[in-house]
């Protein structure tokens, strides 16, 4: 059988269940999940790795109208993830009725010159007699080359899912090593996990003002050390996050532990700190260090700018 191998990306309304869809083709914990909109701030790569095939999956934010730097940053990001694939996904939330957001999607979907698909997710919630009229419906919206019903959440379609992204993909071979399902850095996903819990425990406008930096992760002999800060907009939320005394940020904290102990399979020291930043979501210092392609590559561009000498001293300095 000829290997097949692509880019697929997902794109929706934010709350749809595109990073739970993302988890569920990989079979792995790859993105954030939150009952919050706007979880996800990045695109995130997925990989699907079969012997007759890979399929490189690509979560997005969901598609909103911005109202500050980080929400025009989220944006470039769909777009950056919708470069070159060759198929892509909508997916829409069938419990709901239809919004603006979800035509936001459908009008970036129509654009896109190549096969797109419309998952109809939270199946799980609803009755079956409804879907074969809402089918026709959507297709009424926009052609799609098929129209899928799944549950994110129970795995519900997900095998149909991929079988039918096989039959579109082209022949070619993989793109990333069979057990890669990622492309993002522990150190970022370790700031994911923490904000995660962060969203699990916290309501209303406290989510949206959260943001995690890890300062410091050190792989020990024994132990990664991680120290993390997480920034809120302002002083009311900090409280909010520490809870009373203290007993929140313990549980974020011990969660968030035991998680990242799973991942990287080894004992985790991880330090959390609380700081109000008024209006980092404007503040291009800030948003700039969430993005961490862009991070990798200034760091290489300032590794480039060093001398032999220098870049000696920098690797002994991560040593100590
Ligand atoms: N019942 C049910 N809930 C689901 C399903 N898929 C996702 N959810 C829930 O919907 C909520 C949003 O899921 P996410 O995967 O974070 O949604 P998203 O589209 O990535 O959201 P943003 O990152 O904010 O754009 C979470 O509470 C999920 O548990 C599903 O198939 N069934
Ligand atoms: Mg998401």
């Amino acid at each position: 059988m000829p290997l097949r191998s692509g880019f697929v990306s997902i794109i929706g309304r934010p709350n749809a269940g595109k990073s739970t869809l993302l988890n569920a083709l990989v079979g792995e914990k790859v993105a954030i999940v939150s009952s919050h909109p706007q979880t996800t701030r990045n695109r995130i790569l997925g990989i699907v790795s079969r012997p007759e095939a890979q399929i490189v999956n690509s979560d997005t934010p969901g598609l909103h109208k911005p109202d500050s730097l980080l929400g025009r940053q989220m944006l470039d990001e769909i777009e950056a993830a919708l470069d070159g694939i060759h198929v892509l996904l909508v997916i829409v939330d069938a419990t709901k009725s239809f919004s603006t957001a979800d035509q936001r999607a459908f009008d970036r979907a129509e654009q896109f010159g190549g096969p797109r698909f419309l998952l109809l997710n939270k199946v799980d919630k609803m009755r079956k007699g409804k879907l074969l009229p809402m089918i026709a419906e959507y297709q009424k919206k926009l052609p799609f080359k098929e129209i899928i019903p799944v549950s994110a959440l129970t795995g519900d379609g997900i095998g149909d899912v991929v079988k039918t992204l096989l039959k579109y993909l082209p022949e070619g071979p993989p793109y990333f090593p069979e057990e890669q399902y990622t492309d993002q850095p522990e150190r970022f996903l370790a700031s994911e996990i923490i904000r995660e819990k962060v969203l699990a425990h916290t309501r209303e406008e406290v989510p949206h003002a959260v943001a995690v930096l890890i300062e410091k992760y050190d792989e020990g002999p024994q132990r990664t050390s991680i120290h993390a800060v997480i920034y809120v907009d302002r002083e009311g939320q900090k409280g909010i996050v520490i809870g009373k005394a203290g007993a929140t940020m313990k549980t974020i904290g011990t969660e968030a532990r035991l998680e990242l102990e799973k991942l990287l399979d080894r004992k985790v020291f991880l330090e959390l700190f609380v700081k109000v930043r008024p209006d980092w979501r404007d503040q291009t210092a800030v948003v700039r260090q969430l993005d961490w392609r862009r991070q990798m590559e200034e760091q290489s561009e300032d590794a480039q700018d060093l001398t032999p000498d220098e870049l000696a001293e920098d690797a002994d300095e991560e040593d100590l």
